[in-house]
């Protein structure tokens, strides 16, 4: 168990390491009034509110781990020239998702409105969404084959999105071709090979990733197509981060655990429906979307029963424009044990938690502190009012917005769970190896969202890093008004100067997304090993990422042309 004392404490995190969006200055109402471009008049104002739902009525919806399948039942066969380094990272598990249209139960009171059956409109993995975790573990290289059978664009009855999908493993050390780079999308009819070596970056176990996500890609319709349903989790294990809370392996952590029980994900979608129960989306508005519904798993302000002791939840915001501030009803502590699913070397204890686009949190919640029959909620406290970011304010009383309800049942056994003093050690950042330095600076320019003043332009490679050397990459946001959660693919960063300030708390952290708002700026340390190849950086707002706020950057091989 942590000792308190040791425990860094939730004020002085809140004030040295939050992102001025989320603690600095909020923006006066007079200037948001002035936001509007003469493109952009439309904002979730004036969008219509979602039918009435009852909360904390459906229970919560834990996706089940993923089902191997028999690899001779591959037809074809996996193609070991398609993939690079496949001999020397052979996989040990194989997967099949489909993913089709159909009808998900996200509320009963807005399944109940739809003509065409019980459910609301989604797109779903081997038919749910989320789909299956990949619960996978390091030294088990991986092999997943994904079909597209959704229909075609003319047939699809989901009025949003391209049924065109490409899959990326948010966060995983892959190589480019089965990353989901954004042009590797397939059509309906067709399918994807993805293979992961499931291998430490460096063969460093420091580096170890612990919660990831799988999410499409598609080139310009991310957004819809996640939005449709197109997202789920994954879960990386090693012997440190073992799953089992009474492994007797003494480096074991001991980390509530056995997945689906302890160890709970959480992926939060705000979703606006329409009058039948459907997920309704305003494609003209390219600020962002928001939901007025928060949804978790897919189901619309659950309830989950829980035993009076300790969980681990991994949160995810699965976007694609909400940043959330999450804390219990009673704001009773949280630790803190992962950003962007990496352990860190130290828990945090925390009241509130901030999350945007694609951040991650994995928190312990202790529930022994409460009664059989008691309850507690989860609510978001963020106020944001457009897609562009938060304003800075909190909620308060009766805004604050539903997220989840935690109801004490009897506790089943032992807890023998531990919230560990150390965790993991962060990785080594020798700066002997940096042999350049980039800015990227993320800004609104001829009417869409730019990188450097350009356009997404997946033929052009605006950085060429070689194979085996580390470089600085400093972000920046020239926007006065809105948020950008940066994310590179491939690789995540470690924190160097945050506005100019070192990292402390959570932020001093293995992360792959750099939240910035407004006139904010990361300097982060990159290092490139292991895999050749095509990724992008780009804003998890998925509708500025659809809106052009991407660009590529390749891996090229150590004394191959650099053409930057
Ligand atoms: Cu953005």
């Amino acid at each position: 168990m942590a000792k308190r004392r040791d425990v860094l404490k939730a004020g002085a995190v809140a004030v040295a390491s939050t992102p001025a969006i989320f603690g600095g200055a909020a923006i006066p109402r007079a200037a948001q009034a002035q936001l509007c471009r003469p493109e952009g008049i439309r904002s979730p104002l004036t969008e219509p509110d979602s039918p009435p739902v009852r909360h904390y009525h459906e229970p919560l919806y834990i996706t089940p781990a993923m089902s191997e399948v028999d690899p001779a039942t591959l037809s074809p066969p996996p193609d070991p020239n398609r993939h690079q380094r496949y001999d020397e990272f052979q996989p040990v598990k194989h997967y099949v998702q489909r993913m089709t249209e159909g009808l998900w139960n996200y509320h009963e009171d807005l399944s109940v409105l739809n003509p065409l059956g019980f459910g609301s409109l989604a797109w779903m993995f081997n038919g749910a969404t989320p789909g299956e975790t990949l619960v996978a573990r390091y030294g088990e290289p991986v092999f997943i084959r994904r079909y597209n059978d959704l229909p075609m664009t003319e047939d699809a009855l989901i009025p949003f999105g391209l049924p065109y999908t490409t899959l990326h493993l948010h966060n995983a050390h892959t190589a480019s071709e089965s990353d989901g780079w954004p042009g590797d999308f397939v059509g309906p009819g067709e399918y994807w090979d993805h293979h992961h070596a499931m291998m430490y970056a460096r063969n460093d176990p420091n580096e170890a990733l612990a919660s990831l996500w799988y999410h499409d890609h598609m080139l310009d319709f991310t957004a819809t197509n996640v939005y449709a349903g197109l997202s789920a989790m994954a879960t990386f294990y090693d012997d440190i981060d073992s799953g089992d809370e009474n492994d007797p392996n003494p480096d074991a952590l001991r980390l509530p655990g056995t997945y689906g029980k302890y160890d709970v994900s959480i992926i939060l979608h705000d979703v606006r429906f329409d009058q039948f129960g459907n997920p309704a989306y305003n494609v003209f508005d390219t600020d962002g979307h928001l939901g007025d519904l928060i949804t978790v798993n897919r189901k619309v302000s659950p309830y989950l029963e829980v035993e009076p002791r300790k969980y681990r939840f991994r949160i995810y915001d699965g976007g694609p424009s909400r940043f959330y501030e999450l804390g219990l009803a009673d704001e009773s502590e949280m630790f803190v044990i992962c950003n962007d699913g990496n352990l860190l070397e130290e828990p945090v204890s925390v009241t509130s938690i901030v999350l945007g686009p694609a951040n991650r949190h994995d928190v312990i919640i202790d529930f022994s502190r409460y009664s059989v029959g008691q309850s507690v909620n989860l609510l978001n406290i963020m106020e944001q009012v457009n897609g562009q970011g938060p304003t800075g304010r909190r909620l308060e009383g009766p805004d604050r917005m539903p997220v989840m309800q935690f109801r004490i049942k009897p506790l089943e056994g032992p807890d023998n769970s531990r919230i560990p003093d150390f965790m993991r050690k962060l990785p080594h950042v020798n700066l002997n190896e940096v042999v350049a330095e980039r800015e990227w600076v993320f800004d609104h320019d001829m009417g869409l969202w730019t990188i450097n003043h350009e356009f997404m332009d997946p033929t052009k490679v605006s950085a060429a890093p070689r194979q085996g050397t580390a470089e600085i990459w400093t972000f920046r946001n020239a926007g006065t008004s809105w948020a950008h959660p940066v994310h590179v693919h491939f690789e995540e960063f470690q924190v160097l100067e945050w506005n100019g300030r070192p990292p402390t708390g959570v932020l001093r952290s293995r992360k792959d997304v750099a939240t910035l708002g407004p006139g904010d700026s990361a300097r982060v340390f990159y290092r490139f090993d292991d895999f050749l190849g095509r990724y992008p950086i780009h804003c998890h707002n998925n509708v500025h990422e659809d809106n052009a706020m991407m660009a590529r950057w390749d891996i090229i091989p150590n004394g191959g042309d650099d053409d930057d």
